[in-house]
């Protein structure tokens, strides 16, 4: 794609488009960017901004500046039927995504990741095995790395491992991973996609540019999954808990193991009890590196060491700390229903559960099971307050604290020694925090003051 001299508008300047408009700077387009947000709230990277000579428009979208452009490149926040972006798409002006851009431009091959949950726990583990095995990896995409940004980084031998997201993929034409995987598809951003089918259709759209000589991999254990197989020109490869695959990973004897063909030998990668993270979702993770690994051409003893080394990633199913003999674990990334089901899952019960935040749509009632077995009180917070309480009223004690502050101090005083605090939202942060990394960090500072008070009484 030719840059050079090309009028192209940045929508969104948050670090997608910041990363996105720098680099087609470089190229020698001629950018602008335009955020909803004030200048006053852009004041850091405006001045950045107009140095390089990229024109800002803050506080809003004009639709003459959508008109007068070559290409529009948006943030993947930014919603497709925000009307400026119809009304030029109705006039024949493309407009891409920053990944749509950044897969243009990216050396070497692709190892591409989605789901619904365990992204970013499956991207790490499958970028650190590839480490493991002396490639060169770089990891990137909703992780929170710009995928324009490992553009300067690439080779032709390097393998680019990237989470990416339904806001990315909904956009994509070109993208083409060598490897893709879909790690399950639950409801999740029904407030964007407006239906279920729209969500997963998004998703399905990582191997749309695929061929033959590429690689899917699927979750065997997911009908969701079985049907993309149908849909797909690449070669799938499966994972399953629940039993032996034809070609993939899957748990035998108490052992990951893998196999490359049909009827092929079956190849132990690590004991189960080797892997340093908890709940079976998290083996599901595993088990899909594994595959991507294996398909890569990572040794097993490669791939085996990373694992065994590798600890939760920050905001899911963190440990934070014991007070009192209460353990408090901060999944602040659970941001839809199904992520807080697994977290739920994985502690056998006298759990404390923090809920809420601003809903996307959500049906809580769906945790109603978990709820019932698992769980002592919820605590919760936030804008789909009222929703939650309304949804799972009866099934469990709810307790109503607005803020995260008061319910961590609530659930403290509340739980008993070998009781969990769990923050796993089932919600976005948007409505009181900045993101679920902001979330998470008041969580911690929350449990660590609490810990402190209680190792000096
Ligand atoms: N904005 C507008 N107009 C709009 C909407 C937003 O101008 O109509 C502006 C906002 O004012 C803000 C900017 O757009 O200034 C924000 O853009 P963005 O939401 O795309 O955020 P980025 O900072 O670019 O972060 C994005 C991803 N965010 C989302 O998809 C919402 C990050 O994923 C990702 O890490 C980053 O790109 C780098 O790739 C976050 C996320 O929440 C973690 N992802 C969702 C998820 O995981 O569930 C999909």
């Amino acid at each position: 794609m030719e840059l050079k001299g090309k009028k192209v508008l940045v929508v969104g300047l948050g670090k997608s488009g910041l990363a996105a408009a720098l680099f087609l700077r470089q190229r020698g387009a001629q950018v602008t960017v335009s955020d909803m947000r004030s200048a006053a709230a852009l004041a850091r990277e405006i001045p950045a901004l107009l140095e390089q000579g990229v024109m800002v428009e803050s506080g809003g979208h004009g639709l003459l500046t959508f008109r007068r452009q070559d290409l529009i490149v948006v943030s993947p926040g930014v919603p497709l039927d925000t009307p400026e972006l119809v009304q030029v798409k109705a006039f024949g002006l493309p407009v891409i995504g920053e990944l749509e851009l950044a897969a243009q431009f990216l050396k070497g091959n692709i190892l591409a990741i989605t789901g619904s949950n365990g992204k970013t726990t499956t991207t790490v583990l499958t970028g650190e095995c590839l480490i493991a095995a002396g490639l060169p990896t770089l990891v990137g995409g909703n992780i929170g790395v710009p995928v324009v940004d490992l553009i300067a980084k690439t080779s032709d031998k390097s393998w680019s491992v990237l989470e990416v997201s339904s806001f990315q993929l909904e956009s994509t034409r070109l993208f083409h991973p060598r490897i893709a995987v879909i790690l399950n598809i639950t409801p999740d951003h029904l407030d964007r996609h407006g239906t279920f089918e729209k969500y997963a259709l998004a998703k399905e759209r990582i191997f749309a540019a695929q061929g033959a000589g590429d690689f899917l991999v699927l979750n065997a254990d997911s009908r969701r999954s079985s049907e993309a197989a149908s849909r797909s020109l690449a070669t799938v490869y499966w994972f399953s808990l629940e039993g032996a695959v034809e070609r993939g990973a899957w748990v035998k004897d108490g052992q990951v193991v893998f196999r490359a063909a049909a009827g092929g030998p079956v190849e132990s990668i690590l004991p189960l009890v080797e892997i340093p993270l908890k709940g079976s979702h998290n083996v599901e993770n595993v088990l899909a590196a594994v595959c991507a690994a294996r398909l890569v051409g990572a040794p097993p003893a490669a791939i085996a060491k990373a694992i065994g080394a590798f600890r939760a990633v920050e905001h899911r199913l963190e440990y934070v700390a014991t007070a009192n003999g209460v353990e408090f674990y901060n999944d602040s990334k659970a941001t839809n229903v199904d992520a807080a089901a697994k977290a739920i899952a994985a502690f056998p019960g006298c759990i404390h559960l923090i809920l809420g935040g601003k809903d996307k749509n959500s049906n809580y009632a769906d945790l109603s099971d978990l709820l019932r077995k698992r769980v002592k009180a919820v605590y919760t917070i936030g804008s789909a307050a009222v929703k939650i309480e309304t949804q799972i009223r009866g099934m469990v004690h709810v307790v109503p604290c607005e803020t995260l502050e008061k319910a961590v101090a609530t659930a403290s005083r509340a739980a008993h020694p070998g009781d969990v605090v769990l923050l796993s939202p089932a919600c976005s942060s948007f409505d009181q925090f900045e993101s679920y990394e902001h979330r998470g960090k008041v969580f911690k500072d929350l449990v660590l003051e609490r810990t402190e008070i209680g190792e000096r009484g």
